[in-house]
């Protein structure tokens, strides 16, 4: 019985003895429905991690993701921020699109509203469970009314496609600063409403008087603030935007590394005998930066190296889990980061200084809201051992915002979106052929070998954080391939390249 089940459930219907443990081993065996899991971290940089050439991190994990599958070395986000990033793999369309696709402030409304079309709503059309742990980052609320975050929330994550959330609604660095499950603030006290405020986020008059910030009282802070991240104070930590309430209901950051892991592991445990698709978004290493205290002073690096090591760990025990459920094989794993890295973002906690020859961008030039390489091209990773052969490199150029069309086209579905294109026999290792044309960052394009990236008028650094944001007045042109530190401008050299790339940038930004 066990040996023809290889064969397909047509043969185990033949036989006419279906049992649950037959059906339930033909679901974790049917290679036309595998288990998604896209596992996203938070500004992690594309030389972040070993298997990308890190050597001062050992990332081991991480690593099992490339050596089981294949690693892209031109994979890119649609983004050098977060929310436009997040906003391209759930909708399949560029972040320039929609006009508010921008880093958002924790009280702002959905992106995405139920009318529009979502990668877990296709899937669920597919017969999938869908659940997303972790970082949402994409605004709630339907934006006529404010959000009270003392009841359900509409347009939360369960409304545009997730049958289960579990979730942090913006950045570990806003508030409000609680988790949010299927659209309701978890553990909240009726007697202690929340009240979440952006208002004077200037720095202005603190809007809940009396309320210490990390303005008025930084003796109350673990670290202190460098830029923004000076209002209200939880467990020690100063955040951006204002928030009273709601103290049952507060994180503490030392435990959030766990607490996504469960509701992840949680979730694919209770789903094994489903198709799902589960969103593991982690919060690493994004300020503040807060290991448990197990892996404090594990890296050398200060908190920055800890927290990714931290999160390696995790996705580890993950990883475990899934073996443990016997779901490894049939498993379609994408690891990827929503930007590139950046050192002080908020916070002094000495991510620069204790650094040393640690290379968060890896080969490439610049870091989070940058238009240069290391902005948007991010470790990428994808293995299903059913279908994939592993320890693969590839060079084809692969983008988050396909994983759309990759997956309608793995599972019969419509590919309902504007931009998304199916490159799936790229990220299976099939062809070394995946996108011919991406805008990086809504500002440049790459094709083939080649970036571009036109003349503009932004600031060429960024102030307080310092990355080259790429941004200069006169047009440059890199061949990545040879050059990618990006270091000799072609433009003057290669008119007619350019000539045709702004053509086709224009082209796609229509
Ligand atoms: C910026 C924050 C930064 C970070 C970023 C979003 C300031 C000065 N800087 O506005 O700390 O929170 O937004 O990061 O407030 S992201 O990874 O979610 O895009
Ligand atoms: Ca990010």
């Amino acid at each position: 019985m066990k040996k023809l089940l290889t064969g397909g459930t047509a043969v185990v219907v033949a036989t006419g003895c279906i049992t649950a443990e037959t059906i339930e081993k033909s679901t974790r065996n049917d290679k036309s429905k595998p288990n998604v899991v896209i596992i996203y971290a938070d500004d992690l940089g594309y030389g972040d991690i070993s298997c990308y050439g890190n050597k001062v991190l050992n990332t081991p994990n991480f690593d099992r993701i490339a050596n089981s599958g294949i690693k892209f070395t031109s994979g890119y986000a649609t983004a050098s921020t977060c929310t436009p990033s997040r906003f391209s793999i759930l909708t399949g369309k560029y972040p320039f699109r929609h006009s508010r696709a921008k880093v958002l402030s924790g009280d702002a409304a959905a992106l995405i509203t139920p009318a529009d079309a979502t990668l877990p709503k296709m899937m669920k059309k597919a017969g999938y469970t869908t659940g997303i742990v972790g970082k949402w980052h994409l605004g709630m609320g339907d934006g006529v009314e404010p959000i009270n975050w003392n009841e359900y929330i509409k347009y939360n994550p369960n409304e545009v496609g997730f049958d289960y959330s579990y979730i942090m609604a913006a950045t570990n660095d806003r508030v409000p600063t609680v988790y949010v499950k299927n659209g309701r603030v978890e553990n909240l006290n009726p007697k202690d409403p929340i009240t979440v405020s952006y208002k004077n986020s200037a720095g202005k008059e603190a809007p809940f008087k009396g309320q210490p910030t990390g303005k008025s009282n930084p003796e109350m802070l673990k670290f202190k603030w460098t830029h923004g991240h000076n209002q209200s104070i939880t467990n020690g930590i100063s955040r951006i935007g204002y928030m009273s309430g709601g103290t049952a209901a507060l994180w503490i950051d030392e435990n959030q590394a766990e607490q996504f892991y469960v509701k992840a592991a949680d979730f694919v445990t209770k789903h094994k005998n489903d198709p799902f698709l589960l969103c593991y978004n982690l919060h690493q290493p994004h300020v503040p930066r807060i290991p448990s205290p197990r892996f404090v002073g594990k890296s050398s690096l200060g908190p920055r190296g800890d927290v990714i090591l931290e999160a390696d760990w995790y996705v580890g025990e993950f990883l475990d889990k899934l073996d443990e459920l016997g779901l490894t094989k049939n498993t379609l794993i994408v690891f990827s980061s929503d930007n590139g890295p950046v050192f002080d973002d908020g916070y002094a906690d000495q991510s620069k200084e204790l650094n040393g020859k640690n290379t968060p961008a890896g080969v490439l030039r610049g870091g989070k809201y940058s238009v240069l390489e290391a902005g948007s091209r991010v470790p990428f990773m994808v293995s299903w051992p059913a279908e994939i052969k592993g320890g693969m490199v590839s060079d084809a150029i692969v983008c988050q915002m396909d994983l759309y069309a990759s997956i309608a086209a793995l599972l019969n579905q419509e590919n309902d979106t504007r931009d998304s294109e199916n490159t799936l026999a790229a990220l299976l290792g099939k062809s070394e052929k995946g996108r011919a044309a991406l805008v990086l960052d809504g500002k440049g394009i790459r094709q083939n070998d080649w970036v571009f990236l036109p003349a503009n008028m932004g600031r060429s650094w960024g102030d307080s954080i310092g990355i080259d944001s790429g941004n200069r007045k006169f047009d440059q042109l890199y061949n990545v391939t040879k050059d990618p530190g990006q270091e000799n401008n072609l433009a003057e050299k290669y008119p007619e390249k350019v000539k045709a790339m702004r053509t086709k940038l224009a082209e796609l930004k229509k």
